[in-house]
Formats: structure tokens, sequence, C-alpha cells
């Protein structure tokens, strides 16, 4: 800490105007602005995977954790999962697809739970086809899912959070809002889309102290991607298992525990001016040229 005469400066809570302000100010632990006490989160499509490590960060830094999905099966096994870690989740049936599903499902939460004050669009799916052979049925489906779905619940769940004063969004987008490849044209042309509404709803509602902000997972080793993992029938590796390990500075497959910290400090106080940003939690992917030839 700098000291000068009656000034000083505190990196945790900016410039303090006197000896009293900062005598109050400390008391201010900074693990407090990570707190999540209080608050309500809805998670979406959080059975399992991503979503459930998400919404399991936020239960245990303090939030009421609500979660959706699509199938009422999928909903029990979710409960009785965090359950047994001892959280008290409340868990619904919604397709987060359906317009007047997700009006009726928010405005029950609202009833039930409370107004939600963190929303993490999680809930996604992906479909590894090489576009010449992808029918736009198909094509729409993954972007109905993981970028009109988005936009449907962030757009139901904004107007509580501009009359309760604050909200917190965050959208799950992907290595592929920024890189192509092979066979997953709509997911990559879906995660793209979701960085840009990402920025948008920053733009549009951060007067209404909203923050908007986005998780690019790396490659995270969930049933998403288990068949990119599958071992060969001799018993070795799967090809594109090895090709993401030495694609990683880590040198090693994300977990759903990988995105905990960071999901906590975008759904908290901690990240307050932090608005319009996808943060990548990739072990280093996208700043890595690729191992070097030897
Ligand atoms: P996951 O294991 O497939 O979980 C996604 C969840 O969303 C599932 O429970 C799924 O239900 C649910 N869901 C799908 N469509 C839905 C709908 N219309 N309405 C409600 N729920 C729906 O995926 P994950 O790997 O945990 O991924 C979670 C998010 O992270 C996704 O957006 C994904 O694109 C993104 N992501 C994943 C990775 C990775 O490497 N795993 C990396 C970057 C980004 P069903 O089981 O019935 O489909
Ligand atoms: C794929 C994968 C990815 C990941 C993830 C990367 O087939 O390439 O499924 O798209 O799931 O989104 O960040």
């Amino acid at each position: 800490m700098h000291s000068e005469n009656k000034y000083e400066y505190n990196i945790f809570s900016g410039i303090i105007r006197s000896r009293l302000d900062i005598k109050l100010k400390l008391k201010i632990n900074i693990m407090v602005n990570f707190s999540l006490e209080g608050k309500i989160a809805l998670v979406t499509g959080a059975s399992y995977g991503i979503g459930f490590a998400i919404a399991t960060a936020f239960a245990q830094a303090g939030a009421t954790i609500v979660f959706n999905d699509i199938k009422q099966e999928l909903v029990d096994k979710g409960l009785a999962a965090y359950k047994e870690l001892g959280i008290e989740a409340h868990g619904y049936v919604c397709d987060v697809t359906d317009e007047n599903a997700v009006n009726a499902f928010i405005a029950q939460v609202e009833k039930e739970v409370g107004v939600i004050d963190i929303l993490v669009n999680n809930a996604g799916i992906i479909k590894r086809i090489p576009m010449h052979e992808m029918s736009a049925a198909e094509f729409r489906q993954v972007i109905d899912v993981d970028l009109n779905a988005p936009f449907i619940v962030s757009k139901a769940v904004i107007p509580s959070m501009i009359k309760k004063g604050h909200g917190k969004i965050i959208n799950i987008c992907s290595m592929m809002s920024e890189l192509g490849r092979e066979t997953v044209s709509a997911y990559a042309a879906a995660k793209g889309g979701l960085k840009m509404l990402t920025r948008n709803i920053a733009s549009e509602y951060g007067e209404y102290n909203i923050q908007c902000n986005g998780i690019g997972p790396g490659y995270i080793a969930t049933p998403q991607t288990a068949p990119l993992r599958e071992p060969q029938p001799d018993g070795s590796r799967h090809p594109f298992d090895a090709f993401i390990v030495a694609k990683t500075p880590a040198a090693r497959w994300g977990t759903p525990e990988d995105l905990m910290g960071p999901a906590v400090f975008l759904a908290s106080d901690a990240s307050n001016f932090v608005n319009g940003h996808v943060l990548y939690v990739d072990g280093g992917i996208l700043a890595y040229i690729g191992k070097q030839p030897k």
C-alpha cells in the first residue's frame, strides 16, 4: 500500500480519502467480493457436465441454484447429484429453444424462488457432420439451441434484472467462437454468434448495471466430447485426443472443475466493471502456435 499525507491507495478498493475510511473499508475483505450469498442463479442444461460444475461452484459461493434440462429424468438425476453434495437445487423441465416455455419457466422461478440475479446460458448441442453433408434442418437445430436459446432466455430475465438494478449473464462460448475445424460448421457459427450476442448485451444493458460476459472453455472432458476421447479398438489413444493434448500448452484436457473459479468471478461483484469479454479457459490453446517440429 502506498501512503502519502491523507491519501492512501488500496489496490482492492481504489483511492480512499481518510484514515477513518480506510479503517471502515478494510473491514471489507476482498473475498466478500467473490461471495454469491443471497443471489439466485439459473444455469441452463445443468444436470451434469460443465453446467453442473458451474452451478455447484455458485452454491459453494452462497447462491441459490436453479437449473433446467430438457427431460424430467435428467432433472431428477441432476437433483439427486446436487443433493449428494448437500445442495438443495431447484430443477425444472424446460426446452430453452421454446420461447413460450421459457417465459412460463422464468415466471414460475420468479414466483417460487425469486428474481434471477445470475443467468448462465450453458445448454448446448453439437453435430459433427461435414458441412456438405449437413442438412439445413440439422444446421438450424444447432443454431436454435446454441444461439437462439441464449437470446430467448436472456431476453426473459433482463426486464427483472433492470428493475432489480443489477444482473450477470454468462454465455458459454467455445474455442469455436474463434477457430474453425472440420465438421462443426453449425456449432462454430452459433458460438461465434454467441460471442457477438455477448458483446451486444453488454453494450445494450451495461447502463442498467448488467454485465454480460462469456466463458470460452477449451477442450473439456464431458459426455459432449466423449466420442473424441474414445480409445481405438487396439487400445491406443483416439487420434483427436492425442491431437488436443499436443495443441494445449497445459498438455491435458480440461475438466468441468476448471471452469468453477472463472464462473464465480464473472458472476460476482469482483467483475462489476468487466463487460462484453469472453474469458477463454483453455489451458492456453488460443495463445499457442503449436508444437515446433523437432
Ligand atoms: P453436455 O454434457 O452435452 O451438456 C449440455 C446440457 O444441455 C445437457 O444436459 C443437455 O441435455 C442440455 N440441453 C441440450 N439441449 C437443450 C435444450 N433445448 N433445452 C434444455 N437443455 C438442453 O455439454 P457440456 O460439455 O457440459 O457443455 C455445456 C456447454 O459448454 C455447451 O454449451 C457446450 O457447447 C459448451 N462447451 C463445451 C465444451 C467441451 O469441451 N465439453 C467446450 C466448450 C464449450 P441432453 O443431455 O438431453 O442433450
Ligand atoms: C469439437 C468439440 C468442441 C468443443 C468445444 C471447444 O468437436 O471440436 O466438441 O467444439 O466441445 O466447444 O471449445
